[in-house]
């Protein structure tokens, strides 16, 4: 279920309990920050690779644990002597397990935090605090009996409804996997190159999107042109994506990814760069590049 994330199986009790790395923790504060764009299309775009929402936005990780860390000074300054441990994505810890129990929502069957106000498109963080605070409670399962997520998923990533195998995700393929994504994925993928959104764009919740605030859109868009993320071009490409989360993928796996959206694409006008890089020395992007030219061949 996860893939070659091997820190997910290691210490799977101290990532529920914040006190096994910050011993003093007496109550955790969680905050929810949107990256919703309300109307935005986000609709695939011929020859061009989808990019997940938040990857095209200021790399949250400094951004959030800096805003949390802000909060901590702050409440510092009202209870002098406060210990304050800011927190976000890299920690070992299930944030969406702490900020759901912190009243931000509830886990829907595609396991993502919703908010009925928000959502899902928002990022956590958090602060753990040496101090007690009043107890919030999770809010209720509002999924009912919808299944729009779990039917949507390209890769068949849900065995069930709040469950997901991690090791079948676009976003495991496209970000995580270090060498081929397996073939039999390969399709699914479709356009994605670099995470995934379709769990969320389907999911009725997301009409009540609100507008970033902290994490305002970047003059990029969520599609990219492939022969760029792929070809000798990539060099301004990567300028231009400079200090963005979809930045911080090695240049070999957005290359592999763009070889795969090609070959999805079926546009004959990839099979030079497809021929090039199947001709190359890089026995990863070799394979994928052949892969893609049978599909365009339309021999499979
Ligand atoms: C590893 C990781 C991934 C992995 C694995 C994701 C996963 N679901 O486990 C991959 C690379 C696939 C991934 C993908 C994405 N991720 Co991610 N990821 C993480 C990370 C670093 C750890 C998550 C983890 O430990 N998962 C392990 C399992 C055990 O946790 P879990 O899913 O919460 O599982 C529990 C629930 O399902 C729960 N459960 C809850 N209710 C119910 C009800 C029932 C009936 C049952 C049976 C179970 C159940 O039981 C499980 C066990 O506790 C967190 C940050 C963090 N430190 O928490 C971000 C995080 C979860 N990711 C985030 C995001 C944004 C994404 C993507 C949307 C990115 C993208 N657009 O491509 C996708 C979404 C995929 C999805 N549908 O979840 C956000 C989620 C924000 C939100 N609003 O929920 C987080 C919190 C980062 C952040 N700081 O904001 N991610
Ligand atoms: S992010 Fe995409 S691949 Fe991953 S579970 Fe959601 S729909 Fe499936
Ligand atoms: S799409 Fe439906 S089932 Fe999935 S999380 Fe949203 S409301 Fe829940």
């Amino acid at each position: 279920m996860h893939g070659e994330m091997d820190y997910m199986a290691r210490n799977t009790d101290s990532r529920r309990d914040i006190r096994a790395w910050m011993k003093d923790a007496k109550s955790v504060l969680m905050c929810g920050f949107s990256y919703g764009e309300p109307g935005a299309p986000h609709a695939p775009k011929e020859g061009h690779g989808r990019v997940a929402r938040y990857a095209v936005r200021k790399d949250y990780h400094e951004v959030l644990r800096e805003k949390m860390r802000s909060l901590g000074n702050w409440l510092a300054t009202e209870v002098p002597g406060l210990h304050a441990v800011p927190f976000c994505d890299m920690s070992p810890i299930l944030e969406r397990s702490y900020a759901s129990a912190a009243g931000l929502g509830w886990q829907g069957k595609n396991t993502m935090l919703l908010g009925a106000d928000l959502g899902s498109y928002f990022l956590i963080a958090g602060l753990g605090l040496d101090i007690e605070l009043p107890a919030d409670s999770s809010g209720p399962d509002r999924c009912g009996t919808c299944t729009k997520c779990l039917d949507a998923c390209p890769t068949g990533a849900f065995p069930g409804a709040y469950t997901l195998d991690a090791s079948k995700c676009i976003a495991y393929f496209t970000i995580e996997t270090k060498g081929a994504i397996p073939e039999g994925f390969r399709e699914g993928v479709g356009d994605w190159v670099y995470g995934c959104d379709v769990c969320q764009e389907v999911c009725p919740w997301n009409r009540f999107e609100k507008p970033a605030r902290v994490l305002p859109p970047a003059k990029v868009a969520t599609e990219l042109p492939l022969e760029e993320l792929a070809g000798p071009a990539s060099a301004g490409l990567r300028a231009r994506l400079k200090g963005l989360p979809v930045a911080r993928a090695v240049r070999k796996r957005l290359t592999r990814n763009a070889l795969l959206a090609m070959g999805n694409s079926r546009l004959e006008r990839f099979r030079p760069i497809l021929e090039e890089h199947a001709a190359g020395p890089d026995p990863v992007l070799a394979e994928q590049a052949r892969w893609s030219l049978v599909k365009l061949s339309g021999a499979a």
